[in-house]
């Protein structure tokens, strides 16, 4: 796809400041039936959201005419998750109606900042991956593309994160407590979904091959939708989420009326458990049947759905495949692969053949890891039991699969048993990821590194027998939300600079910028605007911690969730260092560091849970030391999210990108990072060695193994060996061993040094001496302030490549093959 086409001019849809200030007072009588002398603050925060909302109506609706119309090829982005961050400003900002609501807000005695107190992030999703959905969304919404994201309404979204003596506890997040005002419900697009029962043979088929399912249960999934609005056009695209209520059968009101209130209602209980909660799990399986049942459920809705719209336009089955494409985000929504195929085969009677054919054009599978224990499988003795037809298909699609590789590979069993979508050993299973590949038509990792590992090591095998199937979409984040709304003084800075807000369409302009690298008085004034969101993240943290922190200090952050892969236990070992060394040498020169973490850990990841806990511990020693504290500040920021990201990206001076390199698919928490002006201290590793490219090496922080070495080192692995020789870093273990973080008590943190002196499974101990000499390097270039601001400058002028519109454009051109449909402007 190209973007040649001229661009309508931003319009606004926003009218006049007195029509808008009529419509908001209008809408808080009749829609909050109330007034303007007894509005509540949600009252003004819902009025407010309602009145924003509707000026996207009308371009939904001349976005929907121009897709009826076209009848084009529509992308639909399946996914089991969505981070999408607040609305208001984004929906502000692109009605161009921002400009209205100080003054009007001023006037009405209220401020935006306690109106946006209420609203809420819908955090249904746990970390990159989830946010990614929402940056394509945003992007292909941004550059026109007819698309359609499906996804769970889960009532309670990813667990809030509040510390208890340092300790992580989870909170339920009541997300919908006030009602969501950026919602359409659309209960005439319910659907029905069946689960459990048994099949038999189809009367009228010889081959076998079709059958029929009788499920015995049914579950409805309830569709509501959230407009998804592109920026500097009047697209408007939808995210369409699935809500599971019971089947009005389920209700047994005999029950009821004799008095069993918890049987009668039993039913409805359990098909609501569906969507009733996020796992909040990227590393370990659990819950695992209700699990299974919510990827069911999200792409049985979803497929009916897409069907629906197919036939609006189009009749038969040759032109699906032309007409619709499938992205699946992950193995999650894998599960669609055999859904298509049971309803075209089952019920539609279109021959195996013919259905096979089609549904391999339709998907594609974008795979988000290399860590082989977050590739999913699923027992074949549950599959068996709550979707008896589908294990049936999946058995049919695996028979014709392996005749192809014999007949590919004749003989060679081990490649057979390797390729196989069932693994035998040591229990039957499904691996998702091979049923993903072979029905889908294009398979793609999320950065070049990973896409190379995942055709040398996890898919090998497919790789050599597909190659044509392979590509590399490198990743990437929006600019609207991650340079424009969380950055607004950069922003204004790089409009002044570049002449227009193009950048925020073409991020590439960015690349103008570097001329003002050598520019003393813009970098001064990039310097100022550092410092002012500094400020306000000081102030952020002192509100949520009560430490008080220096803004002149370096801002140092490693922001992600906690997995041991991504090393945050290096950091700390960094960390640990520094405090050694201002306690042995009181009067020693040392940059002023404000290192900050944020992050949640799976509920069920006790290694991670404990290590949450040495980090709060550790900042509560250090920052509590007269001494150290003086140089030193240690912040854990509880409650990690899209909100407090768009706090702390601005501010942040130094980025933490330190996974043992191999690990990391991708990473977007770089990018971002890199485009407000932070500098990588990082391994070679991810979307790190493409940001690196980029920057060039004398603005990048590089240390530590590389993928390569990594493995080999692995094999004959001696994390003692490195403690022994290593002081400082015998100290930084030592310190944590003898109790002085757990007030004397050596137990407790006795497992994160067993782990790291016992197996060091990603290798922290041989990557530590690098690391911290690295962080030496980091401090010296931070005393010569102009070098320094000019990494930063130079860090934002070349990542330009990073916006996820460059992303959406590489998913058209080798995946989609879709083309944008203008729609009429305001
Ligand atoms: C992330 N994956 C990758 N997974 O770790 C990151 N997993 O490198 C990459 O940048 C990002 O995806 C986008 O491509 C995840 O975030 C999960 O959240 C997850 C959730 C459930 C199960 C497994």
């Amino acid at each position: 796809m190209t973007d040649a086409r001229p661009r309508p001019k931003m319009r606004t849809v926003g009218g006049t400041l007195e029509a808008f200030e009529q419509d908001l007072i209008s809408n808080l009588y009749y829609q909050r039936g109330t007034t303007l002398e007894s509005a509540s603050g949600p009252d003004g925060y819902h009025t407010l959201a309602v009145t924003v909302r509707d000026r996207l109506v009308g371009r939904y609706a001349r976005t929907a005419a121009a897709h009826y119309q076209a009848n084009p090829r529509f992308v639909y982005y399946l996914s089991a998750e969505y981070l999408l961050g607040r609305q208001l400003r984004q929906n502000l900002l692109y009605t161009g109606t921002e400009q209205f609501v100080r003054p009007i807000a001023e006037d009405l005695g209220v401020s935006l900042e306690e109106l946006e107190a209420y609203d809420v992030e819908p955090g249904l999703g746990n970390g990159g991956l989830g946010r990614l959905a929402a940056c394509l969304l945003d992007s292909m919404a941004t550059l026109d593309i007819p698309a359609v994201g499906y996804g769970i309404r889960y009532e309670f979204g990813i667990f809030k994160q509040a510390f208890r003596d340092g300790a992580q506890v989870e909170r339920p997040d009541d997300w919908t407590f006030y009602g969501n005002p950026w919602e359409f419900p659309a209960p005439d697009d319910r659907q029905v979904v069946g689960f459990y029962g048994s099949t038999a043979p189809a009367l009228d088929d010889p081959s076998g091959l079709r059958r029929q399912w009788t499920p015995a249960e049914t579950v409805r999934g309830e569709p509501s939708h959230m407009l998804v609005p592109g920026y500097g056009t009047p697209t408007v695209n939808i995210i369409r989420l699935w809500q599971a209520r019971a089947s009005r059968e389920s209700f047994d009101l005999s029950r009821f009326g004799a008095g069993q209130y918890k049987e009668a209602v039993e039913d409805i209980v359990q098909a609501e458990n569906i969507s009733k909660v996020l796992y909040p799990d990227d590393s370990t399986e659990q819950g695992r049947e209700l699990r299974l049942k919510q990827q069911y459920f999200l792409v049985a809705c979803s497929l009916r759905d897409i069907i629906r719209r197919y036939r609006l336009r189009n009749t038969g089955w040759d032109a699906f495949p032309a007409k619709v494409v499938i992205q699946l985000n992950d193995t999650h929504p894998v599960m669609a692969i055999t859904e298509l195929m049971r309803l075209l085969v089952d019920e539609y009677r279109l021959d195996w053949d013919l259905a096979w054919s089609i549904t391999r054009r339709t998907f594609n599978y974008t795979c988000h890891t290399l860590l082989p224990e977050a590739l999913e499988t699923w027992s074949v003795e549950l599959l068996e039991r709550l979707l008896p037809r589908h294990m049936e298909i999946i058995y049919s699609i695996n028979h014709f699969f392996l005749q192809e590789v014999a007949a590919t590979y004749p003989g060679d069993l081990d490649k057979m048993r390797r390729l196989s979508i069932i693994q035998e050993y040591p229990e039957k299973r499904v691996r998702m990821a091979h049923l993903a590949v072979v029905g889908s038509t294009a398979v793609n990792g999320v950065a070049e590194l990973h896409t190379r590992l995942l055709a040398e090591t996890t898919l090998r095998d497919f790789a050599e027998l597909w190659p044509q199937k392979f590509h590399n979409v490198t990743n990437g984040v929006t600019p609207r939300r991650f340079v424009r709304l969380a950055n607004p003084r950069l922003s204004e800075l790089i409009t002044e600079r570049l002449g227009d807000e193009g950048w925020l369409t073409d991020l590439e302009r960015l690349d103008r910028l570097a001329g003002a690298a050598d520019d003393p008085a813009f970098l001064e004034r990039w310097r100022e605007v550092k410092r002012l969101n500094k400020v306000d993240l000081t102030h952020q943290v002192e509100r949520s911690t009560g430490v008080v922190v220096d803004p002149d200090a370096l801002c140092d952050v490693m922001i992600k969730r906690f997995h041991e892969y991504k090393r945050q236990h290096l950091k700390l070992l960094h960390v640990i260092t520094l405090f050694n060394r201002l306690r042995e040498m009181p009067e020693m020169d040392m940059v002023p560091r404000t290192v900050l973490f944020g992050g949640k850990a799976a509920p069920g990841y006790h290694a991670m849970k404990l290590l949450i806990r040495l980090v709060n511990a550790v900042a509560e020693t250090v920052n509590t030391d007269p001494v150290v504290s003086r140089h030193l500040k240690v912040v854990l920021l509880p409650d990690y999210n899209v909100s407090r990201a768009q706090v702390i990206i601005p501010a942040a001076d130094l980025s933490e990108q330190i996974s043992l390199a191999g690990k990391e698919a991708s990473g977007t928490g770089n990018m971002k990072l890199a485009l407000n002006g932070a500098v990588t201290i990082g391994t070679l590793d991810g979307a790190n060695i493409e940001i690196r490219d980029r920057v060039g090496a004398e603005n990048f922080f590089l240390f530590g193994l590389d993928a390569q070495q990594a493995v080999d080192l692995r094999r004959h692995y001696e994390p003692r060996a490195y403690y022994e020789r290593d002081p400082e870093l015998r100290a930084a273990v030592d310190a944590i061993a003898s109790g002085v973080f757990a007030k004397g008590d050596r137990s407790l943190f006795a497992p994160v040094v067993d782990a790291m002196l016992g197996r060091d499974e990603y290798l922290a101990l041989a990557d530590y001496r690098a690391y911290v000499e690295c962080q030496d390097a980091v401090a010296t270039a931070w005393r010569d302030r102009d070098r320094w601001t000019r990494m930063s400058v130079l860090n934002a002028a070349r990542t330009g490549f990073f916006s996820s519109d460059r992303t959406v454009r590489e998913y058209c051109d080798k995946i989609w093959r879709v083309d944008p449909v203008r729609v009429e402007p305001d």
